[in-house]
């Protein structure tokens, strides 16, 4: 894993007093008071006898728990758990027709990066794998400013106009009587507000989809969501949407697993983004765009500046423009993940704002949020928040003012200091002439009306599983709202989205006879299906980023554990050993092999694709554990690849798993590491019900 060196250092340097000491084995900084004074026993307070009670004076005492008493910050209203990493940002095509922004128009520049992805309900300690969005904000520090990307792994939203941001939230957080659920849109409040906010019903099929269930966050798309402007050295503008393109390709979970993986590991996805830095194995993303003019813009038959809505790529193609790299995990959680700062409102010289309302809100919240959060207008001085090129200006003091401006002038204009900040001419920097007229109102347009037609598109774009699992998400969410009115007027407006969807929504639910459909302010349309929209079209052929495991216990085959594995870390897959032992297992030919993880602790969810190999003695002492049991057969409800050689086939068989084309023997590599890169969606049916 690559370190910042320099941070580090420094940090330890400070804390040292600059003298370093020798014992215990190294050479160590003394420790200290936060005034630099020497600790000489860190583990008793100072007491005024032997028995006494612990003396007012212990300044070491007091400053210490006075310290860790305020060691917390309010945590994010919403994308509070998270995970970030550093990178850069590489152009490998050019914008210059459109833009005079530098990141956007020098190739080959690299630009550093901090990059956090989230999910949104939870609180910061809450489980990484819920039915949830993923954030996905990119700060980029530029030549020329930062430039935050603030998006989302969907490329919709629930709502067009800021105004309804804290009703929504409101609605998805914990009911507020009874502090839960955590993280979880499956209660009343949520499925009460959508039912009333028609205009969420694309993004709900979304939410609904497998979308919202990843696999690792390397394999994830983002989204910038709104349209943005790009503006030319001309001063012309042109509208643009911004997607991130993960380089491992879509993949997600399955429901029954992302609950399972929450309990295996709360930490799934930070853990895996960290070991896959620690590894040299370096998230990575396109940087796509989507360009159009207003006059494109005004033939499509929805309006590009409603964020509930999205540009199919079938109608504005992709063309990728750079790629992000991420490859160093922060130093210092709580400094750096904990204490980023993000805002929409930070762009540069040559990227501009569109009039979405749902956009225009959100330039206000995050600089505002950020006050409290961090405690202190000057919270863009800490080290992840501060530019990397110079920036300068009259604003002064404040808590926490780490720097010291210098000099008698902090005004402008001024004629004392003629080498103080001033003002860059507007020409310089290429500003569009947007003129905007029209009667001022609390108003939507017309073009907002239509809430079902690309809510339909999505649906009618997926492939017949991830239909299926959209509806059993339906049927899930909406079993645990008690209010049957809330049910119903669901069902209701899926009968707007797809009758067929409706009608499995109610059958799943028990409802005696199908609800009125609402009425609509604009007709549904029946766009053309882009399969873009799907997560299975979307999967690489590849084990790259995946994770073998394979189980084992006394008397397995060596030589068949060593071929599985080889093959497997060829292909790229990660390689981990689980035995019912920590310690390892004795193998035929009377070696030990240690585990990676003992078996109760690691269950088959924690792996795309598992091998079998135990012998026939092994396997009959697995087939009476429910680890073992669990482990197979969750991994064949997981429609999962399976390499089983006889002991293998012994335990299958007392899992009562069934046999099928993605269960191969332990010697057929070829064949075990093919069916390991793709879900065996062939045996879905056979598992769950997709009608
Ligand atoms: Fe937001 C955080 C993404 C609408 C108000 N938002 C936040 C984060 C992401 C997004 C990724 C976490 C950033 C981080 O990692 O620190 N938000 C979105 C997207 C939206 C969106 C893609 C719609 C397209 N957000 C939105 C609206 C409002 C906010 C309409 C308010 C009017 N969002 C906030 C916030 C947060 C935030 C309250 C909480 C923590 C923070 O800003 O820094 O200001």
């Amino acid at each position: 894993m690559k370190k910042d060196k320099s941070k580090t250092d420094k940090h330890s340097t400070q804390a040292s007093g600059g003298e370093l000491h020798q014992s215990a084995g190294g050479k160590h900084p003394a420790l200290t008071t936060n005034q630099g004074i020497a600790v000489t026993d860190n583990q008793n307070s100072l007491k005024a006898n032997i028995r006494g009670p612990t003396l007012l004076e212990d300044f070491i005492l007091r400053e210490k728990i006075t310290h860790f008493d305020h060691e917390r910050i309010p945590e994010r209203i919403v994308h509070a758990r998270g995970t970030g990493a550093h990178g850069h940002f590489e152009l490998t095509s050019s914008l210059e027709k459109y833009t005079t922004a530098r990141i956007l128009t020098e190739i080959g520049e690299t630009t550093p990066v901090f990059t956090r992805i989230s999910t949104v309900a939870g609180g910061a300690g809450s489980v990484d794998t819920p039915r949830d969005v993923r954030g996905f904000a990119v700060k980029f520090y530029t030549k020329e400013g930062n430039w935050d990307l603030v998006g989302n792994n969907v490329p919709v939203f629930f709502i067009q106009d800021a105004i309804k941001f804290p009703d929504l939230i409101h609605a998805v957080k914990m009911e507020p009587d009874r502090g839960f659920p955590q993280s979880a849109t499956a209660h009343d409040t949520f499925w009460d507000f959508i039912s009333l906010t028609p205009e969420s019903m694309h993004m709900v099929m979304w939410i609904m989809s497998d979308r919202t269930l990843p696999r690792s966050l390397r394999m994830i798309e983002g989204f910038g969501v709104h349209s943005f402007r790009l503006i030319n050295a001309a001063g012309e503008s042109t509208f643009v949407k911004f997607h991130w393109r993960p380089h491992l390709g879509l993949q997600s979970t399955l429901w029954d697993e992302a609950v399972k993986i929450a309990g295996a590991d709360q930490d799934f996805h930070r853990r895996d983004m960290f070991e896959a830095i620690a590894v040299g194995q370096f998230p990575a993303w396109d940087l796509a765009v989507q360009l159009f003019t207003q006059e494109q813009a005004n033939t499509f038959p929805f309006d590009h500046l409603d964020a509930t809505k999205l540009i199919p790529e079938e109608l504005v193609p992709l063309q990728v423009i750079g790629r992000m790299v991420l490859d160093r995990w922060p130093g210092n959680f709580f400094a750096e993940t904990e204490q980023v700062a993000y805002c929409p409102a930070n762009v540069v010289p040559g990227i501009d704002f569109s009039n979405d309302p749902l956009l225009q809100g959100r330039l206000f919240s995050y600089l505002d949020t950020q006050l409290s959060r961090l405690g202190s207008a000057n919270f863009h001085q800490i080290p992840v928040n501060a530019p990397q090129c110079p920036f300068a200006n009259h604003q002064r003091d404040g808590h926490m003012q780490m720097s010291q401006p210098q000099g008698r002038v902090a005004y402008e204009p001024n004629s004392l200091s003629k080498d103080s900040p001033r003002e860059t001419p507007a020409d310089d920097l290429h500003r569009s002439n947007i003129i905007e007229i029209g009667q001022k109102g609390r108003i939507r347009a017309d073009s907002f009306a239509d809430h079902y037609s690309q809510a339909r598109q999505f649906y009618l774009s997926q492939t017949l599983h991830e239909q299926a699992h959209m509806a059993s998400a339906l049927v899930f969410e909406l079993s645990k709202v008690e209010h049957p009115h809330i049910r119903e007027a669901m069902v209701g407006h899926l009968r707007r989205i797809d009758e067929d969807l409706a009608r499995r929504v109610a059958d799943g639910l028990g409802l005696e006879q199908m609800p009125e459909a609402p009425a609509v302010a604009a007709p549904v349309q029946d766009m053309a299906p882009s399969p873009a929209l799907q997560i299975i079209g979307k999967m690489k052929d590849t084990l790259d980023g995946r994770s073998i495991g394979i189980l084992i216990a006394d008397g397995s085959d060596r030589d068949a554990i060593k071929a599985i594995k080889k093959a497997a870390t060829d292909a790229g897959a990660t390689v981990k050993i689980v035995a019912p032992k920590l310690g390892g297992a004795r193998l035929d030919d009377g070696s030990m092999r240690k585990a990676d993880g003992q078996l109760a602790g690691t269950p088959s969810v924690l792996f795309d694709a598992v091998a079998i190999i135990l012998s026939e003695d092994g396997a009959k002492a697995l087939s009476a554990d429910v680890a073992a049991i669990d482990f197979v057969r969750d991994a064949f409800a997981h429609l999962k690849a399976m390499a089983a050689g006889g002991g293998g086939r012994t335990l299958l068989n007392a899992a009562n798993v069934g046999v099928d084309g993605g269960i191969v023997d332990v010697g057929a590599l070829g064949a075990f590491i093919a069916a390991a890169k793709i879900r065996q969606w062939d045996r879905e049916k056979y598992v769950r019900t997709l009608a």
